[in-house]
């Protein structure tokens, strides 16, 4: 028996990617949409919020889009309360999700020591019938050899329904995951627009964009502790828009690092944070950037609305 289906029918379904901070889900979503949706950054903890990229793919007669919910990275939130809400909105993607894809960094000393947290939560929450998919990342960076040990060793202690190797960045073994949800999605119609890539507003895209910019041009002279607001978007008669954008640091000690001598810096963030929005939305754009120090934005319920967090997590 083939497994070809009537081209007809399609197929939908969401599919949470989580995994510890700096494993590479953004980078994979990225790639498996084939467009840059959610920030990536060396840095741990650099997505924040549910960002959702959406694709459609076709494979072995199935025609299926697929709807991949990138997650902040699962750790163990101690005090801080933006912490807490971060990660929430994780585990509120996996919920809601009808498939999970768990991605691990295999570079790591010790990755199954670093995910026990998150294999815990799994084993805790109510999965019912969800598919939980091993993908074991950065595969670029280690010997075979130690990759099936890893491998085996995740595989003993949690039931996954596939493991895969890839390298997202090297985008190896990427397609091999699209099409195993490309099969494994439920049926049903399209719920998004066929050419819909996520469901961010722009706002909150430019914001993610200029603070892709601010980590890349300032790498370890800021610690993570930044925000980007956009505080205003005008669409201009001739089709352009002006984007008016704040960066939230936490002392006045950071704001001449962001600013640069004679800001040029921030200059620099400005003009590579217009030419991604160019690209991206497909128009010309106007950027101001502004510096402001709030010692605590991460306290901010406006900050929290924004982003659709909850500062309320216990
Ligand atoms: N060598 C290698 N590096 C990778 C690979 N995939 C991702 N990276 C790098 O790992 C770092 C983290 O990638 P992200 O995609 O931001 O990771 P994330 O899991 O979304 O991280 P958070 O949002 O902070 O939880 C970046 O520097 C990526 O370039 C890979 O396959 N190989
Ligand atoms: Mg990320």
């Amino acid at each position: 028996m083939s497994e070809e289906k009537q081209p007809q029918t399609t197929q939908f379904g969401f599919v949470s990617v989580i995994g510890a901070p700096n494993a590479g889900k953004s980078t994979l979503m990225n790639q498996m949409v084939g467009a840059k949706i959610s920030i990536v950054s060396p840095k741990a903890q650099t997505t924040r919020t549910r960002v959702m990229g959406i694709t459609i793919n076709d494979f072995a007669g199935h025609h299926t889009q697929i709807a991949f919910v990138d997650t902040p990275g699962i750790f163990k939130p101690k005090k801080r309360r933006l912490d807490k809400a971060i990660v929430a909105a994780a585990w509120e993607g996996v919920i809601d999700s009808d498939a999970i894809l768990f991605i691990v960094d295999t570079s790591l000393k010790s990755p199954l020591h670093w995910n026990e947290d998150i294999l815990e939560g799994l084993r805790s929450q109510n999965l019912g019938k969800k598919k939980v998919t091993l993908v074991l990342n950065k595969v670029d960076m280690i010997n075979p050899e130690k990759l099936f040990k890893i491998s085996a060793g995740f595989n003993d202690v949690f039931d996954f329904d596939a493991t895969f190797m890839i390298s997202a960045e090297k985008d190896r073994g990427v397609e091999d995951v699209l099409n195993h949800y490309t099969k494994l999605l439920p049926e049903g119609p399209f719920m998004y627009p066929e050419d819909e890539m996520t469901d961010m507003p722009s706002r909150l895209m430019a914001a993610e964009i200029t603070r892709e910019q601010v980590f890349r041009k300032l790498h370890d002279e800021l610690p993570y502790n930044m925000a980007v607001d956009t505080e205003e978007w005008e669409e201009r008669a001739d089709g352009s828009v002006e984007v008016s954008q704040v960066i939230y640091v936490t002392r006045d000690a950071h704001k001449p690092i962001v600013l640069g001598k004679g800001g040029q810096k921030i200059k620099a963030m400005g003009k590579a944070a217009r030419l991604e929005m160019e690209q991206i939305f497909d128009r010309p754009f106007h950027v101001k950037l502004f510096v402001k120090v709030r010692e605590q934005w991460d306290e901010d319920p406006e900050h929290y609305r924004i982003w659709g967090l909850d500062p309320n997590q216990k």
